[in-house]
């Protein structure tokens, strides 16, 4: 699966995208990723990407030409081009299983006060919004995106069975987890998990997964609850 990755801060992405399951799938080679400076697409001297917002008021806005020029440029007949955005679609599991199964992703990131109006209607096919907080541009949110999507493609993952995995994709929390020593400041192990019998210790996995989505994040069984078994 290939990402290219739009921006003014192509720099921004090396840390996060360099590190961990990302970049031993960019190795080998189930991921690639992409990170373009949507300045080299300025055709003026000076490399202006931004500028003032007719109607007036603060901040600057980032220009169609150059945005559109580089959304063109690396354009197939098999992207798919999605700007992070507040006024997205929220991600989610589903959605990221979704995104998961394209080719080729083109990902915008806003910076300034975001991307003029008319790029979005021409050359973006989807918004997607990684939460309801403000952000000072979208490389974050890019990168949010592509950890998401990224866990999706098979043979990312190193282990596919793992038992967080198998919370995520019932939508609710993971248990509690304990590792040595068996007494840590006078705080025990749960005894059932030392017992070996591994039908007592799934019952129980199972049953603190639920009251810890009950308490923490009652909304989690709503929202995420039908079961997603593939
Ligand atoms: N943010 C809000 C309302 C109005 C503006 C913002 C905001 C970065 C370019 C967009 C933010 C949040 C989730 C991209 C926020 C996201 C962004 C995202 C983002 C600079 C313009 C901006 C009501 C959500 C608080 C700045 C709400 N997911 N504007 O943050 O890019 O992807």
């Amino acid at each position: 699966m290939k990402f290219d990755v739009l921006s003014l801060f192509p720099n921004y992405f090396q840390g996060p995208l360099s590190e961990s399951m990302i970049a031993r799938a960019q190795k080998s080679e189930l991921l690639e990723i992409n990170c373009v400076d949507i300045r080299d697409y300025c055709k003026d001297k000076h490399k202006q990407a931004d500028d003032r917002p007719y109607g007036g008021g603060p901040g600057m806005v980032m220009m169609a030409e150059p945005v559109s020029e580089a959304i063109r440029a690396m354009k197939t007949s098999k992207s798919k081009v999605v700007y992070l955005s507040p006024q997205g679609k929220p991600l989610d599991q589903k959605l990221a299983k979704e995104l998961s199964k394209e080719k080729h992703l083109i990902l915008l990131c806003g910076h300034y006060e975001g991307v003029d109006q008319r790029v979005l209607e021409s050359d973006v096919d989807m918004e997607i919004s990684i939460g309801d907080y403000v952000l000072t541009n979208g490389c974050l949110a890019a990168c949010v995106l592509i950890d998401v999507v990224a866990r999706f493609v098979p043979g990312v993952l190193g282990h596919p069975e793992s038992s967080a995995n198998d919370s995520f994709e019932k939508g609710r929390l993971d248990c509690p987890h304990y590792t040595r020593p068996q007494n840590f400041e006078g705080k025990e192990v749960p005894e059932v998990l030392l017992s070996g019998n591994h039908q007592e210790i799934d019952k129980w996995r199972q049953k603190n997964a639920f009251l810890q989505t009950q308490k923490k994040r009652p909304d989690l069984n709503l929202v995420l609850g039908e079961p997603n078994n593939e």
